[in-house]
């Protein structure tokens, strides 16, 4: 294996239970965290539960870990103090915690709904300015920023993920253009540890679509390669649904859905 000790948070979320297995492949010993409990540790394994707004927790989770794999937090719109705990103090506690441990890279997982409001007619890269399609996305713009600082002030190197929709298959028309496989998500996170130089990089996490609104020109240094398509799933998902409103903000905007939901508080 090629790290002594990786953490991965938000082990038993939807994508953690999928990159579970896949890298307990790139390490002699993985360490699990999540908030709640999920079970007891396999071989080579080693389960810490902690809340990501708890300082302490977080330094005590990174003693001695090679590098973060973060999936940790609220990966869908939500009210504003879930995601404030989470994702902004969350953010915060492990990038001090990487500091303070030493810990020299982190993979991040943000998410497309940084960029959400840019139309599906238009295709941006990783250097276009964010346009997140709410408070989840403005909170993982957050995450990019604070990986940002913490790269060029403490030289703790991030590649920022910007995931698309990672499922087994695509489950509407817009999943064609955003789907990132699971074999290609395992490809993306692998190349993000490995790359040899990559300061703070963000990167889009699609695979290899004929439909696509992200230009992945910038971060060609990680040196991923995606080897699925949707495209196989395009007659069935138009079929499904045969007829588009180009009026329809979840049609226009690349956030989808995402740009219709919350504010919460007033109901
Ligand atoms: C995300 O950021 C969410 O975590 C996930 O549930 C999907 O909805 C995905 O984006 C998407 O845009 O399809």
């Amino acid at each position: 294996p090629r790290f002594k000790r990786l953490l991965l948070t938000g082990a038993d979320g939807h994508l953690g239970r999928v990159l579970r297995p896949r890298l307990k492949r790139q390490c002699e010993v993985l360490r699990l965290s999540h908030r709640s409990d999920f079970g007891p540790a396999g071989s080579g394994e080693e389960i810490e539960l902690a809340y990501l707004e708890n300082p302490d927790a977080m330094r005590r989770l990174l003693r001695d870990v090679d590098a973060v794999v973060h999936m940790g937090g609220v990966s869908t719109e939500q009210p504003w103090s879930p995601i404030l705990a989470s994702n902004i103090v969350g953010a915060y506690n492990l990038y001090e915690a990487a500091r303070h441990n030493g810990v020299r890279r982190v993979v991040f997982a943000s998410s497309n709904h940084v960029t959400g409001f840019y139309t599906q007619r238009e295709v941006i890269s990783p250097l276009d300015p964010p346009r997140p399609d709410g408070l989840y996305g403005l909170s993982k713009a957050f995450g990019e920023n604070l990986a940002q600082l913490y790269f060029d002030k403490h030289g703790i190197e991030t590649v920022s993920l910007r995931i698309g929709s990672s499922y087994e298959a695509p489950k509407d028309r817009r999943m064609l253009a955003t789907w990132l496989s699971f074999d290609d998500l395992e490809r993306l996170v692998v190349a993000a540890l490995t790359a040899p130089v990559v300061g703070h990089t963000v990167v889009y996490g699609l695979s290899d679509n004929t439909t696509a609104w992200w230009d992945n020109g910038p971060a060609r240094h990680l040196g991923y390669r995606p080897q699925d398509s949707s495209e196989r799933f395009r007659a069935e998902l138009e079929a499904r649904q045969p007829h588009i409103d180009p009026t329809d903000p979840v049609a226009l905007y690349q956030g989808g859905s995402f740009v219709r939901t919350g504010p919460f508080e007033d109901g």
